[in-house]
């Protein structure tokens, strides 16, 4: 009882949240255990009696006429069986070829299911023998895609391996080996010595990384529409436009911390900035270092000059304004839907166009960088970061790899007419005023602060067991960026009653010279800080909104132990619980919301544009939800609400600024303060 009045006190703080709760009925409740006690300790055979019983009793093979893919799920369990597929304690890279379709044939066998009970059981069947990354990667796929609600753990305490370094592993084996509960610093990979090290806390944040890993299970690149029914809504849109976002996001936080912007790859240029990760995998192998300034090299299968030639086949396409389709016609991409043609060539998907003649840009530059420095294999290094959705964003060069896809976008967009005034006009509203204030009684309007706090999580599966040696709580601290809550307070004057859409943006005021960025050049640079429906009513309203409620982040995940002591305790009928089943695992974690800024104070511009909601807005497919993250991370198969192109009106050349002046468009100056904690 307690507890539900607790969750009620909590949803009226935060604005939205309540209507959005329920209370989990007792399917639920055990599906949900399921699926935690499923995912513990992925790397040991399963412990869970129940779950073990199933095993010994279940066996896919034997129940082939039940599948109605019994090809696929007959070849999947016997190539396990006899060895032909990925071993347990292998290292599971989805950029590999070999180990991609076998996990699609897994994904497969389980999407396809569609009773509840058989869907369970195969996947115990699966966990017990699959490499568990390859399990781990197609069961969350799945499980994504036809359970509403359930909640995965969070992937830093599934395989934590590749979400800390060596060190604390290391420390975490001796706390069990000798039995002594530990909470061990994590600290990030680098020195002081070295300037990126300044910005290393965005890279290599754990919730960045989940975010990240999340958003290629939800828009997965090689996930075929026609044959699994899901459409996947602007997905080559959204791929450039969430890693253009982050590409954004880290040019803020680099000059919040008095770096230059990240400069793009270039295939003929050293990388500049090295790596070294170290972090080890958890079969013993390290994750490869890169010292500054290798150059890019052949692999065997694939060249620098491949690469050169598909940039070049792109960015002619992008020139011309059409690319050519595996019959050699043309498709135009000078209409709205060109982004999302081209987001898909360059990432590129199962739906791009011609991949014989545009090439996988994207995937292959990942495998390049990864690879550059046992370009042979010839010292058998295994995957460097840059392989893995995980761990990609902690190497600096992540982001002028995307810099560098996103440069090819902008060549695109620029190419495109600038937006008339028509076009951003919303004829009878007016934004009077915009301010923003901290949620905490001594805050000074506009003023925003963010600060450092310690997060701990937990480090039990990065461990092996055995009955002998008892669990004892090993967890590590980490360092995280974070802010102070704060509202949004916009006063609107509207001539009718109408719906409009707010789109929040916030972008530095100077560059790092120290020059006021003209808006053309600022238009690049901007973050999407929320997106939501207003109700304007005759007259002036007073519009206000937590930043918790942000369209681009979600909460922090509850840790796993967290998760499995409070369902169980639910499932015993000890306690209530309520779940959001419109929650994503894919968002930014709301620490990172807003860029760092500086200790004395940085100067922003905060942008609010309104636009009509009925032309702009599908509203039978937007959800609102606080747990949605729906400007990065899409609408889950489904339509997104959003009509406008992401990113839009800053997506566009903006040659006179004065197009802008309209009174729909409000910018206000603000400050971000980073304060010691
Ligand atoms: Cu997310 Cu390159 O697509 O890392």
């Amino acid at each position: 009882m307690r507890f539900a009045l607790l969750v009620v006190l909590a949803a009226v703080a935060t604005g939205s949240v309540l209507a959005k709760l329920e209370k989990a009925d007792e399917t639920f409740l055990k599906k949900q255990l399921a699926v935690l006690k499923l995912t513990w300790r992925l790397s040991s055979p399963i412990e869970d009696p129940d779950q073990l019983a199933i095993l010994q009793s279940y066996n896919p093979l034997e129940h082939l006429a039940d599948y109605t893919n019994p090809e696929t799920v007959k070849h999947y369990f016997e190539a396990v069986r006899d060895g032909r597929h990925q071993k347990r304690g292998e290292i599971f890279n989805l950029f590999e070829r070999s180990h991609r379709l076998q996990m699609i044939e897994l994904f497969e066998t389980l999407f396809f299911i569609k009773e509840w009970v058989p869907f369970f059981k195969t996947a115990i069947a699966a966990r017990e023998v699959s490499n568990e990354g390859q399990f781990f990667y197609a069961f969350s796929v799945a499980l994504l895609h036809r359970e509403e609600g359930l909640q995965l753990p969070p992937p830093y305490e599934v395989f934590p391996h590749l979400f800390t370094t060596s060190d604390v592993v290391r420390q975490a084996y001796r706390a069990k080996m000798t039995q002594t509960p530990v909470v061990i610093p994590m600290n990030f990979t680098g020195s002081i010595r070295n300037p990126e090290q300044r910005v290393s806390y965005f890279g290599e944040d754990i919730g960045m990384n989940a975010h990240h890993s999340h958003w290629h299970m939800d828009w997965p690149f090689w996930w075929n529409e026609a044959k699994y029914g899901v459409h996947k809504d602007r997905k080559g849109e959204l791929f450039w436009y969430m890693h253009h976002q982050l590409a954004a996001r880290f040019d803020a936080e680099r000059l919040s911390n008095n770096l230059a912007d990240v400069e793009a790859l270039h295939w003929e240029k050293p990388i500049i900035e090295g790596f070294v990760p170290k972090a080890q995998y958890k079969n013993g192998y390290e994750f490869p270092s890169r010292p500054d300034n290798m150059r890019f090299q052949d692999l065997s299968f694939l060249s620098v000059n491949d690469m050169k030639q598909y940039e070049r086949r792109i960015r002619k396409s992008i020139a011309a304004g059409f690319v050519l389709d595996s019959h050699w016609d043309k498709i135009s991409i000078n209409g709205t839907d060109g982004v999302d043609i081209l987001g898909s060539i360059i990432e590129s998907s199962q739906e791009s166009l011609n991949p014989n003649y545009y090439g996988s840009l994207h995937n292959n530059a990942h495998i390049m960088l990864s690879r550059v420095t046992d370009p042979k294999g010839k010292f058998g290094i295994k995957y460097g970061v840059l392989e893995h959705f995980e761990t990609a964003t902690r190497d600096p060069a992540f982001f002028r790899l995307h810099k560098y896809m996103d440069n090819l976008v902008k060549e695109h967009k620029d190419l495109l007419p600038p937006y008339t005034r028509g076009e951003l006009e919303l004829p009878g509203v007016s934004v009077e005023a915009v301010k923003v204030i901290g949620k905490s009684k001594a805050s000074t309007p506009n003023l925003l602060v963010t600060y450092f706090q310690d997060f701990y999580f937990d480090l039990s599966n990065a461990l092996d067991s055995s009955k002998n040696v008892k669990d004892v709580d090993i967890q590590a601290k980490v360092r995280r960026l974070s802010n102070e809550p704060f509202e949004y307070v916009l006063t609107v004057n509207s001539d009718a009653e109408k719906s409009a859409v707010a789109r929040i943006f916030l972008a530095p005021k100077y560059n790092y010279y120290g020059e006021e960025i003209p808006l053309d050049e600022l238009r690049w640079e901007v973050i999407e800080l929320d997106k939501f429906i207003i109700k304007l009513k005759n007259g002036q309203n007073v519009i206000r909104r937590s930043s918790d409620a942000s369209s681009v982040t979600i909460p922090d995940r509850k840790g796993f132990k967290e998760l499995i002591k409070e369902v169980t305790e639910a499932v015993a009928g000890n306690r209530e619980y309520y779940v959001d089943k419109k929650v994503r695992h894919c968002g930014l974690p709301h620490g990172l919301l807003l860029p760092k800024g500086r200790p004395e104070g940085m100067k922003f511009k905060l942008m609010v544009v309104l636009t009509d909601a009925e032309q702009d807005f599908h509203t039978q497919h937007y959800i609102e939800s606080s747990d949605n993250s729906l400007s990065y991370c899409g609408n889950l198969g489904g339509i997104n609400p959003d009509k406008r192109p992401f990113g839009f009106p800053f997506d566009r050349q903006i040659p006179l600024g004065d197009i802008f002046r309209v009174n729909n468009i409000k910018t206000t100056e603000i400050t971000i303060q980073n304060v010691p904690n």
